[in-house]
């Protein structure tokens, strides 16, 4: 029996995002976005599902704010949805998306909750979808005056900011791999949006300095973890490329003010270099006061030749996996954030998202979870060691607060410390819910 313990200081949280959680989509003058597009096109996204109503938290925001608050939480981490605020992704102000995010706000504010911000957590406006989207410039200068808009707003409300959300989901995701809005299936195309969203968030930077509001802003990329089979060299330098992809692509220019040229090497031979236009990643490379982290899963990798991307494959070593068939592998989460500190230096890092999926369900009105709390258990024990070796973590937010829309798999997969009922949308705290909420007002926990 270890205890594991965290500083006084530590912050604790749980996170969620706009198209996943609000609903309500047709409401208010918003807009729509590439995933009302994308989860109405058949075929793309399990069961047909759309997050039209999703949790319906655009009505019930008190309620999920009082659920943050029971659970003893320091800081809530929400996205905006873009096209609530500009429609059609530029021009006129939509006030009454405006007016909710104040309200919602402002409720956390009056529960002593920070709010943490994330510009963009994947709600493209569908009309500039319809022009290029992030493969088009224009995008870039439009989420820019998107945000300059929100700081100004809500300047003194937020002092936390995340421009962009894994950017390689973004881009490799939905414009390589597919799976997501706007769903292409192209490699240069992939990685010019992925080179547009660093610039966007670099120019975004900028303008939060220039415009004076108080406090921080970060982005919040996701890592995963290879580990090498062997140590030949074919399967360490196969595991490079594989965690280079999430860490040292959207790392290197955001820190280094470069892309990593073993990977430039390696997209060159694929005829997918990015355009990158003078000046770009002097923009990019904009000082930041904190990073997010968004890390799920790992696994042991190996050299095969032509099996994927980067001639990488994915082992069975018979680990666990959750309900989502993601390796469950902690050791991945210690390991990716040293090389980020070995790489990068000590910047402050939030844990921006980290969780488990598991579909139990309510019996007796309890959902006896257990897993969920052994993974967060094992994920935050490693989290520990990091900050013992040296990397100067300040807080955690589990993903997610509720279970909600998860993309491409809808509503089959659940990620919540609390349940939601998609019927009759009645919330459901879980036994991790009570579990989290005993460490957080201990600031530690038996392992
Ligand atoms: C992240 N993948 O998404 C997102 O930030 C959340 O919105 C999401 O709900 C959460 O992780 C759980 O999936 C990802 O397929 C979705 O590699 C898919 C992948 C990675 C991250």
């Amino acid at each position: 029996m270890a205890i594991i313990k965290f500083p006084k200081d530590f912050k604790w949280g749980a996170a969620t995002a706009s198209y996943q959680i609000e609903g309500a989509a047709n409401e208010d003058g918003r807009g729509v976005s590439i995933w009302d597009t994308f989860s109405k096109t058949p075929g793309k996204v399990h069961n047909g599902d759309t997050g039209d109503i999703a949790c319906d938290s655009y009505h019930r925001y008190e309620e999920d704010v009082d659920l943050i608050h029971d659970l003893g939480a320091d800081v809530y981490r929400f996205s905006v949805a873009w096209p609530r605020i500009f429609p059609t992704g530029t021009g006129e102000v939509n006030q009454k998306g405006v007016d909710y995010y104040h309200k919602l706000v402002d409720s956390m504010l009056a529960k002593g909750i920070e709010p943490m911000c994330t510009l963009y957590h994947w709600d493209l406006p569908q009309v500039l979808q319809d022009k290029g989207g992030w493969d088009n410039r224009e995008t870039i200068e439009a989420f820019v005056q998107y945000a300059d808009f929100m700081f100004k707003e809500f300047n003194g409300k937020i002092k936390k900011w995340i421009t962009i959300n894994e950017p390689w989901c973004s881009s490799f995701l939905s414009n390589y791999i597919g799976e997501h809005a706007p769903g292409n299936q192209d490699l240069q195309l992939a990685t010019d949006v992925g080179h547009h969203l660093l610039v966007a968030h670099g120019l975004a930077v900028k303008r939060f300095r220039e415009s004076n509001v108080e406090g921080e802003i970060g982005y919040a990329p996701n890592v995963t973890w290879f580990e090498p089979y062997s140590t030949k060299e074919q399967d360490v330098d196969a595991c490079n490329r594989g965690n280079a992809w999430n860490l040292e692509w959207f790392f290197d220019p955001v820190f280094k003010g470069s892309y990593p040229q073993f990977m430039l090497d390696w997209f060159k031979e694929k005829g997918a270099v990015p355009t990158i236009l003078n000046g770009d990643l002097e923009i990019i490379s904009q000082p930041i006061d904190f990073l997010g982290v968004n890390y799920y899963t790992g696994n042991v990798g190996r050299y095969k030749e032509n099996e994927g991307l980067f001639d990488l494959e994915s082992i069975d070593m018979g680990y666990d996996k959750t309900d989502i068939d993601w390796f469950i592998y902690p050791e991945g989460f210690y390991k990716v954030l040293v090389k980020i500190k070995d790489l990068y230096g000590s910047v402050p890092i939030y844990i921006t998202e980290n969780g488990a999926c598991y579909n139990d369900e309510p019996e007796n009105g309890k959902v006896a979870d257990h897993k969920r709390i052994d993974y967060i258990k094992t994920h935050l024990t490693a989290l520990k060691r990091s900050m013992d070796s040296g990397v100067n973590i300040k807080g955690f937010l589990y993903w997610s607060l509720l279970d909600n829309f998860e993309w491409a798999l809808g509503y089959s997969m659940r990620f919540g410390i609390v349940h939601v009922n998609y019927e009759t949308l009645e919330r459901t705290k879980k036994d991790s819910y009570h579990w989290y909420n005993e460490t957080i007002k201990k600031g530690e926990f038996e392992l």
